[in-house]
């Protein structure tokens, strides 16, 4: 750890108001149920009250957005293509209140809510409002299918936000969204930007709440179409709950992928592509590059380079535009955390963090590396969804792509190989939605993203996306 100059941004570019309400046909009115606090992680500090929706409350939102959907979907794609745009303008005129507003409510750096998640926010915007006076050429039907209930999570709020309601509106549907509960405030920011935009009322509608809301927006008979980030035990409850009704749904949901590295790999790239997997975001993110897999005759080599390269990194306030390290979201994700951590060790695998303080308020954990792990270990087959990377070696192509499709999930995985035929022989032998090669964790409102088996089913993004948000061609 070096000395460094903090370079705090400025929590004053945004005004937090004390208590919000529910975003109901362009409004904001009072929720039924009880109100909730949602704080800052890094300080534990209360943020604001934040209203909370009950049945009846998702009820009245569902009919405004039925009711919406008559104007909306009548629109010119172009016509909806203008207010798509407006919105993408204004997050980028917006963007450091809501970058600022995104690491208060999710601890995440702000580095990374400047740099990476509000220029993809903006970015699938733009992207949606191109498409949506093109859907006859894309080859689907243009025919969108009513009012989506979207229920998004806690690790990328506003990202996942724009991920589902994007696409959602350019193909002419409404939505009624919920966002986490530990992370409700850029999509309640985001609600007042549809005001700014002049969305007509009720085509977006916002509630905030726990898990009973969110059973309520994709349990409600007149949502037509299921859109749901997060745990897949939750996911398990949704395609149960959707079962035997007309609602279209996708799923997406937990990850473990597998990150490998061939013994030709450019070693000092594969570390940095290691630590952006794994520690980006906390590793709060689906897709996180939780296991790497590295070739026998390189592990020593590359080890060494990443505890280096660990030792470098700055944990703390994520409002200091040094910090790489951001705090954990919540008390009860830091204890899943080091549950999970606690029995690595316990099933032998050798912990190591670099030397680092924490702060003595709010939610962290440290860049924590795991050796000589197996693949029955819970480290090596439970999603942490946090800073811990677990470590197993291989020696044959075969062997890493038996070790890296041995796991319930298949989101993403990584292949770092300077040899054209290896990467592409691996990457078809890989049962994972996305196989990023020399790279990770990199997104692009372009491409679709979605998983295999237990992470989940249905594409977001692309051209695929739009699938989604469409009727089937007749
Ligand atoms: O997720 P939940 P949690 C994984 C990750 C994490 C674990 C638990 O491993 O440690 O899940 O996180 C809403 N009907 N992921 O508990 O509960 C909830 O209010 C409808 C991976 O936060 O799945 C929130 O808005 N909705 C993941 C959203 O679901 C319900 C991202 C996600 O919360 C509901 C997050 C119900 N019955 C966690 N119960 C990823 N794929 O990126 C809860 N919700």
């Amino acid at each position: 750890i070096f000395e460094y100059a903090p370079a705090p941004e400025s929590r004053d570019v945004v005004d937090i108001r004390p208590s919000y309400g529910l975003f109901i046909n362009g409004e904001f009115v009072d929720g039924s149920g009880t109100p909730f606090k949602t704080v800052n992680p890094a300080s534990e500090e209360t943020l604001a009250e934040v209203a909370s929706a009950t049945e009846a409350d998702v009820d009245r939102a569902v009919q405004a957005a039925r009711k919406a959907f008559g104007v909306w979907s009548a629109l010119p794609g172009s016509e909806r293509a203008k207010y798509l745009f407006r919105i993408a303008r204004i997050i980028q005129e917006r963007a450091r209140e809501l970058a600022v507003l995104e690491s208060l409510d999710n601890g995440k750096p702000i580095k990374e809510s400047r740099d990476v998640d509000l220029p993809l926010v903006a970015a699938h915007f733009f992207y949606y409002a191109g498409w949506a006076d093109k859907l006859a050429y894309a080859g689907y039907g243009t025919t969108p299918l009513g009012v989506a209930g979207q229920v998004i999570p806690w690790n990328f709020p506003l990202l996942m936000l724009a991920w589902k309601i994007a696409p959602a509106l350019a193909c002419g549907n409404t939505v009624v969204l919920k966002p986490a509960e530990t992370t409700p405030l850029t999509a309640l920011l985001f609600a007042e930007i549809c005001q700014q935009a002049d969305l007509p009322p009720g085509v977006v509608n916002i509630v905030t709440g726990a898990g009973e809301t969110g059973a309520a927006v994709v349990g409600h008979p007149d949502v037509d179409k299921v859109a749901f980030t997060g745990s897949t035990e939750v996911g398990r409850l949704i395609a149960k709950s959707v079962a035997g009704t007309n609602k279209k749904v996708t799923l997406e949901l937990g990850g473990k992928a597998a990150n490998i590295v061939f013994d030709d790999a450019a070693i000092d790239q594969a570390v940095e592509g290691i630590v952006t997997g794994i520690f980006f975001n906390q590793g709060h993110v689906c897709c996180a590059g939780s296991r790497l897999l590295v070739q026998e005759s390189v592990a020593e080599e590359l080890l060494s380079s990443l505890k280096r390269r660990l030792s470098t990194l700055r944990l703390g306030d994520p409002l200091d535009k040094n910090t790489d390290i951001g705090a954990i979201n919540s008390a009860a994700q830091l204890a899943k955390i080091r549950e999970l951590s606690d029995t690595g060790e316990a099933e032998g695998a050798d912990r190591w963090s670099p030397a680092c303080s924490l702060p003595d308020k709010g939610f962290w954990f440290p860049p924590t590396v795991f050796t000589g792990v197996s693949q029955s270990h819970r480290i090596a087959r439970e999603e942490i969804f946090g800073p811990v990377l677990s470590v197993l070696t291989f020696r044959t192509p075969a062997e890493a792509v038996e070790k890296a499709n041995n796991t319930p999930y298949g989101l993403s995985a990584g292949v770092w190989t300077e040899k054209a035929s290896r990467m592409l022989w691996t990457a078809s032998k890989l049962r994972a939605g996305v196989v990023w090669s020399n790279t990770f964790n990199k997104f692009d409102p372009t491409s679709p993203f979605g998983g295999y088996k237990e992470s989940g089913y249905g594409r977001e993004g692309g051209r695929h996306g739009l699938e989604a948000y469409l009727k089937e061609i007749s």
